[in-house]
């Protein structure tokens, strides 16, 4: 079946080989869920990369960061009867959950929306302390009074929450530690306020009661968040029966609040749909989409480091007030993009 994404025929845009590790003894294992934004008139994305050692035939090795910055390698032997690797992202060690990959964000710019660099004197953005020992992924990025705000998935043993970063140069970076804990990710804040408040969609997890599902919530200054409600789940039997999650910031129109959202089904396989929310009150849901605007169809989308995902937290509307280039990481292992209609999106919704 086909979807509505126009996929950019120069995909995947950027691979892991297309990049120069962080640092000597690890290598670049996926390049994935790019952030986007404009800024001194270039099209930007912070790019998750994802490193671990080159691996040996016999064990698992991946990287954890101290408390002090510094690198330390775990290595376990791939027969020992504790291990249960069983998920490429993920494994569990004598009863303690790991990342296979630890990831860092970095930034790179394009003139024209395809051809990405890393401009000299940007600095990565890298975990630091206690809550992002297994590292920082998947940013969104939102722009609000000329202020920037990065939300993120910030990982440790403590659990998975949101991190906040905001920053109006993108050299100097304010942290202000976790504002949604564990376990709680897709994190983004609208681009603007609604009636004098800052609004997020956020996506905490529950193994128990309740289930993966998108929440809203409000704050007076974008750091401290109350007012959180449920709006979008999960639906069974369909393609997004297993987790829901929001995308980047959803896009202004005529009709309401366009959210491009990811879901997943039992078999880990991740789709793009969409959910209209009402303008002046976006924890109403007006609309959602059936089927998926988007699935992995493509080679690149179908094989890589964990295949079969479509998965994205960035895009831009482009002059023309319909165009939306859709930034997206693909099998978890390739960024590419791909253009949608904001029209053709609206068309396919379905109203309660
Ligand atoms: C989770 C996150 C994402 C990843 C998808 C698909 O939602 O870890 O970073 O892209 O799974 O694997």
């Amino acid at each position: 079946m086909k979807d509505l994404a126009k996929r950019f025929p120069q995909n995947p845009l950027l691979s892991p080989a297309d990049l120069v590790p962080s640092r000597d003894g690890l290598e670049i294992t996926c390049l994935l869920n790019p952030g986007a934004f404009t800024f001194q008139g270039k099209t930007w994305l912070i790019v998750r990369v994802a490193e671990r050692p080159k691996q040996a035939d016999k064990v698992i090795s991946f990287p954890i960061l101290t408390a002090n910055g510094s690198i330390e390698i775990m290595e376990i032997d791939k027969n020992d009867p504790e291990l249960i690797a069983d998920d490429a992202r993920v494994i569990n060690y004598k009863g303690e959950d790991y990342l296979t990959t630890l990831s860092h964000l970095r930034l790179l710019c394009s003139d024209n929306g395809t051809d990405f660099y890393e401009p000299d004197g940007y600095p990565a953005l890298v975990g630091e302390g206690i809550m992002e020992t297994f590292g920082i992924e998947d940013c969104r990025v939102a722009e609000i009074d000329g202020t920037y705000y990065l939300t993120f998935t910030s990982v440790s043993p403590n659990g998975v929450g949101v991190g906040l970063r905001t920053t109006k140069d993108w050299k100097n970076f304010e942290k202000h530690g976790l504002i949604f804990p564990a376990h709680n990710k897709d994190c983004a804040i609208f681009d603007e306020k609604i009636n004098g408040l800052f609004y997020a969609i956020h996506r905490p997890s529950s193994v128990d009661i309740g289930g993966n599902y998108i929440w809203i919530a409000s704050s007076p200054d974008g750091i401290y968040w109350g007012g959180h409600k449920c709006i979008v789940k999960t639906r069974k039997g369909h393609w997004d029966s297993k987790r829901v999650g929001g995308g980047a910031a959803p896009i202004k129109t005529e009709k309401g609040w366009l959210e491009i959202y990811h879901g997943a089904n039992e078999a880990h396989q991740y789709c793009l749909g969409a959910v209209l929310l009402d303008l002046n009150d976006p924890s109403k849901v007006l609309a959602r989409t059936e089927e998926p605007i988007m699935r992995p169809l493509e080679e690149y989308e179908l094989k890589g480091f964990f295949g079969h995902v479509v998965f994205t937290n960035g895009h831009i509307v482009e002059p023309d007030g319909d165009t939306v280039t859709v930034y997206y990481g693909a099998a978890d292992e390739f960024v590419c993009a791909a253009k949608f209609s904001i029209q053709d999106m609206l068309s396919l919704l379905k109203y309660d």
